[in-house]
């Protein structure tokens, strides 16, 4: 049951309640790929910074250790100790981004395992029937998310292929939930829009998924090479087509910068890679830019990455020590990094939801925005 709060221009602030808690919106949800936030953090530690909504995806679960062992196991939560909500990601993208040798029919995609070459198939049925045995909160729809660019005709015959997946995935979804020993009947299934930067494509493909009652709407297949102003103008023309009385979710994105801009345009669900993957790097958000740990400038510098910030990096440990552990390579140095950069986007959702329900978001962002130039001038 999803509930708007308050709205402050196109901005929604807004509570999506589940089996497994509410979620409280606009929300950042932490990536956990294979069932593990990388950069050895736990789910206790997910509890400490803040974290709402893990992130896991069916290929990589399917491939290993399989579905089948984590629903003998209790489902996804009981496996990996975590009670909050859990979306999974269909498969759609992972397949399509990490695999080879793929062949797409009407049917579903045949394609090699990115771990041993073994041959997969996985169409609509089979990644609901995954996400089910995964008993996730939040199950994605099976979607293509074509190539950047790929040519008009192209999109015309994989968004509309999509679309017919989409009712497949439905039709599946309601009998999967129906049935005696499902770990989680109430599994909630959102659909995803697709068609590239065709503007046309995309409103026509909204419109259509608009009226077949899911439980929330995805915007996928952007941040795959068009420029920020061609995915900013797409969310411009598709949110409004979307239901309003459901939350949208704009897959993979983004920046701290990109989450303020969709949350702008009406977007309530994020998630991205960046700050676990920037933080294995030592790379680091701070709300005047990122730094880079690895720069000699910090080798004596006592401070915390950042001033105010409640993290249990900051609050405990000084950039030249980090700076210290990554050269060392050592682990703590690179988790230091991951729980400080996950921190600082669940702490910026915080804020978000805080200046929307103070109706100042739009002063909000061009603050915050000017500030994340700072260090990057
Ligand atoms: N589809 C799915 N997952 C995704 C995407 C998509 O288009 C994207 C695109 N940014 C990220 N993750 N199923
Ligand atoms: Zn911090």
């Amino acid at each position: 049951m999803y509930r708007i709060i308050t709205t402050d221009g196109r901005a929604k602030r807004g509570e999506l309640t589940t089996v497994h808690g509410t979620i409280q919106t606009p929300v950042f949800m932490n990536v956990g790929t294979v069932g593990a936030i990388k950069g050895a953090v736990s789910t206790m530690d997910l509890h400490m910074i803040g974290t709402q909504v893990e992130l896991s995806n069916t290929y990589h679960l399917h491939v290993r250790p399989g579905d089948t062992v984590i629903k003998k196991l209790g489902g996804l939560h009981r496996f990996m100790n975590w009670d909050r909500p859990i979306l999974t990601d269909s498969g759609g993208f992972q397949v399509f981004s990490l695999t080879s040798l793929r062949k797409i029919k009407e049917e579903g995609v045949y394609f090699h395992s990115h771990i041993d070459g073994r041959k997969i198939f996985m169409g609509p049925e089979e990644s609901m029937q995954i996400q089910s045995n995964l008993a996730s909160t939040i199950a994605m729809a099976f979607d293509e998310c074509a190539p950047y660019p790929a040519d008009r005709n192209y999109m015309v015959n994989s968004v509309n292929r999509t679309t017919r997946w989409l009712k497949r995935c439905k039709d599946e979804m309601s009998r999967l939930n129906s049935l005696e020993d499902t770990i989680n009947p109430h599994q909630l299934l959102f659909g995803i829009n697709q068609g590239g930067t065709y503007e046309d494509i995309r409103t026509d493909h909204a419109k259509t998924i608009a009226e077949m009652e899911l439980d929330g709407y995805a915007v996928g297949g952007l941040a795959v090479g068009e420029t920020h102003a061609e995915m900013y103008h797409i969310l411009d023309k598709v949110v409004p087509c979307l239901p309003q009385d459901k939350p949208t979710y704009l897959m993979g994105v983004g920046t701290p910068a990109n989450i303020l801009e969709g949350v702008d345009r009406g977007i309530d669900f994020f998630d991205c890679v960046y700050p676990s993957r920037n933080g294995r790097h030592g790379h680091v958000y701070t709300n005047h830019g990122k730094l880079n740990l690895f720069n000699a400038r910090y080798e004596l510098d006592d401070r915390p990455i950042e001033e105010e910030c409640q993290c249990p990096a900051c609050r405990n440990y000084s950039r030249a020590y980090i700076r210290h552990l990554l050269k060392a390579k050592e682990m703590l140095g690179m988790r230091l990094c991951v729980l400080h950069n996950l921190y600082f986007y669940n702490h910026l959702m915080e804020e978000i939801r805080e200046a929307i329900e103070e109706h100042r978001y739009s002063a909000f962002k061009k603050a915050k925005l000017e500030g994340f130039l700072i260090n990057d001038k």
